[in-house]
């Protein structure tokens, strides 16, 4: 059988791994360490140990690794992405405060980031949406507004010639989105649901879908948590993009930016450059990066 072949991981279920070769071929793989650590779109090296199997051998370097993170475990979401759509809709409600967390990784990893409200067609629940968005676009995200039922064509435009990412909150729509955005992924779908004999609709893993226009998708499950404990608190900071013109600019180099005078961010606060709501979230997760830093060190 061959040996070291380049290939793309297209889907990732537990510790078997999807690997997409140059030639199309699809090899279900397996990994040779016990705890295993791929990702949904890492390339690596393979060896083929059956027409349909193989063990993967290596792992290529990443430009990026979307990842969650608690006191103690990681969960890896994607690799070698160039953007992070995240999927909120209209019905049912969404949380801004995983919104946030979202895009602070997405910020800490410097991808480019698009916010999709879908389910615009439930007009009745669209102003309530736009208002919970409201602080995101003040800050300068961009929101675009989708149906998914209807038609996904502007979402299309802004994927080609990205490695994107779908992530959100289950109920959301992103499944409904990649149907609609890649013809053949229901099909792709459920011949693994078969596979794997899980029997369910719901998106349980994460897969990579190339696009008809160029360009590549990968669609996960739905997100209820979203840790961020692998950030330090400058890397926090950093990931609240309107605060990074203050930074650095406090008077004590390790100011924790909580009451100490010449506080440049307290004074942007104080002048309404920067939000209360978004110092607010930054509070909140700065008091949690700081109890997973004491629970790891054993003293929660
Ligand atoms: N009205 C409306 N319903 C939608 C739209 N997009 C998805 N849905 C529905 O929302 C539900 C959840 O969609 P799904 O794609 O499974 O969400 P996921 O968990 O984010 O993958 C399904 O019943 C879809 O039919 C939309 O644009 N408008
Ligand atoms: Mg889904
Ligand atoms: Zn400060």
């Amino acid at each position: 059988m061959k040996n070291g072949i380049d290939g793309t991981i297209v889907a990732a279920f537990g510790r078997q791994y999807e690997v997409e070769l140059a030639d199309g071929t699809r090899l279900l793989c397996f990994t040779r360490a016990k705890k295993s650590s791929f990702a949904c779109g890492d390339h690596v090296e393979v060896s083929a140990t059956a027409p349909d199997q193989g063990v993967i051998e290596k792992l290529h370097a990443r430009t990026s690794l979307l990842y969650r993170e608690d006191a103690f475990k990681q969960k890896l979401i994607a690799a070698n992405l160039t953007q992070v759509v995240i999927v909120v809709a209209t019905e049912p409600s969404f949380s801004p405060e995983l919104l946030t967390r979202c895009l602070c990784a997405v910020e800490d990893q410097e991808l480019k980031a698009l916010i999709v409200l879908n389910k615009a067609d439930l007009s009745d629940r669209l102003a309530d949406a736009r208002a919970l968005l409201r602080p995101f676009l003040d800050v300068g995200y961009e929101v675009l507004e989708t149906c998914a039922k209807q038609s996904v064509a502007p979402l299309l435009e802004r994927l080609a010639g990205e490695v994107s990412l779908l992530v959100g909150q289950s109920g959301m729509g992103k499944s409904t989105l990649t149907n609609a955005l890649i013809p053949d992924a229901a099909a792709v779908t459920a011949e693994i649901s078969t596979a794997l004999d899980s029997g369910r609709h719901t998106t349980t893993f994460s897969r990579l879908y190339r696009l008809p226009g160029g360009g590549t998708l990968i669609d996960s499950p739905g997100l209820q948590m979203f840790g961020l404990a692998q950030l330090s608190h400058d890397a926090l900071a950093w990931s609240f993009r309107e605060f990074r013109p203050h930074l650095g600019q406090c008077r004590f180099r390790d100011c924790h930016h909580d009451a100490e005078p010449g506080c440049a961010l307290l004074a942007a606060l104080a002048d309404g450059a920067i939000a209360a709501s978004r110092f607010a979230q930054y509070r909140m997760l700065r008091n949690e990066l700081t109890s997973a830093m004491q629970a790891r060190n054993g003293h929660a």
